[in-house]
């Protein structure tokens, strides 16, 4: 479905970037959806997705979705501290993994968030201690899935596959007040993230337009 979708835009940018493809990791705390929002933007089940009460994706894995833009699944954190030092070291090394070793590898990455849970410490703790000094600020995106269990479920429009407005006004709510805690916590000011659903597939094409829209215009060079 989105093989397709604003290819002059990507192309653009993969013109200017001068190379392709353009990599982008998924991350963030394990159940956040990272899974299941690949599969959203595929259309079909790539990345498996946990039923159960464990987390699900343990390494990394990479998904074309065309020749020109490719997305990494990885490991969530919050899984224990044993496998949370294993995963963020997985991060790194793709975070620091180059081409030629002239340029870095991974072009940007989006870091989910669930909708739900005002507990943001473990991403917080993925900005401040996986992210930061491997990857600017302007290559990190943040979006809030999950937009219909926000509130538990209630006020989803679930005939017009939408928040009503109750819980579209908590969703606004919610987007600045992430911005707003990951900028005094960590000092990254970030956009503003968008929300959707990936179970639902609502608003996956503004997750998609945030990608888009924030495409570097050129290769993370290695400084010497
Ligand atoms: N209600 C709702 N549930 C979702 C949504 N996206 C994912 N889930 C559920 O959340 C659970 C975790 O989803 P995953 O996609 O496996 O999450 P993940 O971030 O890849 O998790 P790890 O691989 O463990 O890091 C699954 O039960 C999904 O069905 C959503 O948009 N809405
Ligand atoms: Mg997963």
């Amino acid at each position: 479905m989105y093989e397709n979708y604003r290819r002059e835009d990507i192309e653009d940018h993969i013109h200017k970037i001068g190379f392709h493809p353009l990599d982008v990791m998924v991350t963030g705390a394990t159940g956040a959806g990272k899974s299941s929002t690949l599969n959203s933007f595929f259309d079909k089940v790539v990345a498996k997705v946990g039923e159960g009460v464990d987390p699900e994706t343990m390494e990394l894995s990479a998904y074309s979705l065309t020749d020109q833009m490719r997305f990494w699944d990885t490991p969530g954190l919050g899984d224990g501290i044993q496998r949370d030092v294993a995963h963020a070291k997985k991060i790194t090394d793709l975070l620091l993994r180059t081409h030629h070793e002239r340029f870095y590898f991974l072009d940007m990455a989006v870091i989910i968030v669930e909708a739900g849970t005002r507990d943001i410490g473990t991403t917080l703790n993925l900005m401040e201690h996986v992210l930061r000094g491997n990857l600017p600020a302007d290559r990190i995106l943040v979006a809030l899935n999950q937009a219909d269990f926000a509130m538990k479920g209630r006020h989803w429009d679930a005939r017009h596959n939408c928040p009503d407005a109750v819980l579209k006004a908590y969703l606004e709510e919610r987007a600045d007040s992430l911005k707003r805690r990951i900028y005094e916590s960590t000092g990254i000011r970030l956009c503003r993230p968008v929300y959707y659903s990936a179970r639902y597939r609502y608003h996956i094409d503004k997750l998609y337009d945030l990608i888009i829209d924030h495409m570097p215009d050129s290769p993370r060079k290695i400084s010497a």
